[in-house]
């Protein structure tokens, strides 16, 4: 089971498209684990988007991310990281494919709603940048058989 992190950023809040996004990720079954809405400061933006800091666009992207309120969340589910970076889709939403969150909802530049964490070690510390462990809720759902797999017996 992995986790996994998703920013939805202020075009994705100010168009009211929260209920949308989070209800995609839902519906696929990845288990909801977190959640907060927050303003961001300055210096959790320059944090999260560190690895860019120094590149012509860093200032761009954290004053997108700080322009105005964001939704994090905190999702659950085999191979969770990979599987919400396929339904977030590529980068510019104007290349991004249709069905993908960004294909569909997005149309123009960097006005592209969403970030995902890509991989384990930055899905760990970006967890561990936007949510205290004890804000991060462990429970079962009485319909994950219905959901999740048997791993097949090995021989
Ligand atoms: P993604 O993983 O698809 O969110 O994209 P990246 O982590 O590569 O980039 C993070 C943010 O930087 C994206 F929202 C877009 C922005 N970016 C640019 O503005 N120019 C670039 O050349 C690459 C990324």
């Amino acid at each position: 089971m992995e986790r996994t992190l998703v920013l939805i950023k202020p075009d994705g809040l100010q168009r009211g498209l929260v209920g949308e996004i989070v209800g995609r990720f839902e519906r696929k079954g990845l288990k909801l684990i977190g959640l907060r809405m927050l303003d961001v400061s300055r210096a959790l933006a320059e944090r999260h988007y560190q690895v860019h800091a120094g590149k012509h666009f860093y200032p761009g992207l954290v004053d997108f991310i700080t322009a105005g309120p964001v939704a994090a969340v905190a999702l659950e589910g085999p191979d969770a990281i990979a599987t919400v970076r396929r339904m977030v889709g590529s980068t510019m939403p104007n290349e991004a494919e249709p069905g993908t969150i960004r294909g569909d909802l997005g149309i123009s530049g960097l006005r592209n709603l969403i970030h995902a964490s890509d991989a384990v070690e930055t899905a760990a510390s970006e967890l561990a940048m936007w949510f205290e462990a004890e804000d991060l809720v462990d429970y079962g759902r009485a319909i994950d058989s219905w959901i999740v797999a048997e791993e097949p017996a090995r021989s």
